[in-house]
């Protein structure tokens, strides 16, 4: 048996875009990814977020799966173009009301709701300024974190700011595979910086609001070189810095790190710097897998290499890599003096088998659990402050440009008849809260 810390969280994560569906419901404005996905080719099977699993509709069945599992915390997003159609200014009435029922309810049921501000839905109407390319986007977040803390954060148990921000700069606005779909270096830069100010003006706006627990969440993974060559190894520093570091080291020192600060003196002004700084009460970590980049062509010079045939990967092609977890989780105890953790997002992708007589069995999804369940635990027995994990996610979902064709929920979703069917991953982690340990 692996026992976890006694007053350790255990969550499940989730993000509204992915969910929620309903897109016009209530007056919510349109959000980048609403543009995006419908925009032919953009998404694997031409699917969108229109439904999703219609959780708008649908939350109190998934409210009860949550009080089923056990978990004692529910991280989810709020929809900015939900409450707020052009972005800012007129709030949405009826998208308040949603998110106050959601709240009730889950408060009702004992689970304590994470609330994440923003998960790569910008509204439509600020991307038509600029979006993150513009800096005034970080100063309507700092408003919109405000009214949403006015409004709906009696029942708030932890706040965080941005999801991934490091994700939505590189894919949504250097590779292009995401919205908004940029994919210039200019745009890059200035979506890294801009989301850093954004982090920057919410902790304060928040602080000065009350007394929640503030936090932003990242994805992390370790960065190998493809070889012992200087140039591969000049790309991995360069990977490491844009992927793990570039929202983290102006948090926690307030500088950018060494292999992007020459190319970050473009966007950042005056004393940016010292304003990027702020104490946080805890870091979200997701993490899934581990990276090797070589030199090559492109915009900042790397290509990401595949992993070797045979391989352990989940459907995403991912390597299965515990270790790196583990690996992770002490490389941010030495880097930035241990600060509180939580696993925001972790899980894996299978082709999992439809249900038989009302069971789904993802014996992969388990075994990949258990593994990083345990690699957590590792890195709590070397002194790493990790206060919580969450799993990535309960519900299949839509999978941004991989659209359905990816299942990383523990609840099975029949697409047709959006009808829910727990996993085995389901009951397992099930018995992992409930009992605060890892069973053998
Ligand atoms: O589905 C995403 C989530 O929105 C952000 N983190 C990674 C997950 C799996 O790709």
């Amino acid at each position: 048996m692996t026992d976890f810390p006694s007053d350790f969280t255990w969550g499940v994560s989730t993000s509204a875009y992915q969910i929620e569906g309903a897109p016009a419901a209530g007056g919510k404005g349109e959000s980048i990814w609403d543009r995006f996905a419908h925009r032919p080719g953009n998404v694997a099977d031409g699917s969108t977020g229109d439904v999703a699993t219609d959780h708008y509709h649908r939350f109190p069945e998934d409210v009860a799966l949550l009080a089923e599992l056990g978990v004692q915390a529910y991280r989810f997003s709020v929809s900015w173009p939900r409450l707020l159609p052009e972005g800012r200014g007129r709030v949405a009435a009826k998208g308040l009301e949603f998110y106050d029922r959601l709240l009730d309810l889950l408060v009702a049921n004992g689970v304590r709701p994470w609330l994440c501000l923003y998960h790569w839905d910008l509204p439509q109407a600020l991307q038509d300024r600029g979006g993150w390319t513009a800096r005034d986007t970080a100063y309507y977040f700092a408003d919109y974190a405000e009214l949403v803390a006015e409004r709906l954060g009696d029942r708030v148990d932890t706040f965080l700011m941005l999801n991934e921000p490091n994700v939505h700069a590189l894919l949504g606005h250097l590779a292009g595979q995401h919205a908004p779909g940029l994919s210039g270096l200019s745009d890059y830069l200035a979506a890294v910086h801009h989301q850093n100010l954004a982090v920057a003006a919410g902790v304060e706006r928040l602080r000065e609001m009350g007394a929640w627990r503030l936090g932003t969440v990242v994805n992390l993974q370790p960065i190998e070189a493809a070889s012992d060559s200087e140039d591969d190894r000049a790309a991995a520093a360069l990977a490491d810095a844009a992927y793990n570091r570039a929202s983290l080291d102006p948090l926690f020192s307030g500088a950018y790190p060494a292999a992007l600060a020459p190319l970050m003196e473009a966007v950042v002004r005056g004393d940016d710097l010292q304003a990027l700084r702020r104490p946080l009460d805890l870091l979200g970590v997701n993490h899934y897998t581990v990276q090797t980049v070589a030199a090559g062509e492109g915009p900042i010079g790397l290509r990401v290499v595949e992993p070797p045939p045979g391989s352990e990967v989940t459907a995403m092609g991912w390597r299965v890599a515990p270790e790196a977890l583990t690996r992770q989780l002490l490389e941010l105890k030495e880097r930035y003096g241990n600060p509180p953790v939580v696993v925001t997002e972790n899980g894996a992708a299978y082709p999992d088998p439809p249900p038989v007589r009302g069971r789904v069995d993802d014996r992969p999804r388990v075994d990949y659990l258990r593994r990083y369940l345990q690699a957590t635990a590792e890195a709590i027995a070397q002194g790493c402050d990790v206060r919580g994990y969450f799993v990535w996610t309960l519900v299949d979902n839509f999978e941004w440009a991989e659209g359905f064709t990816q299942r990383f929920g523990i609840v099975h979703l029949d697409r047709e008849t959006l009808r829910r069917t727990p996993k085995e991953s389901f009951r397992f982690y099930q018995r992992v809260v409930a009992g605060g340990r890892l069973p053998d």
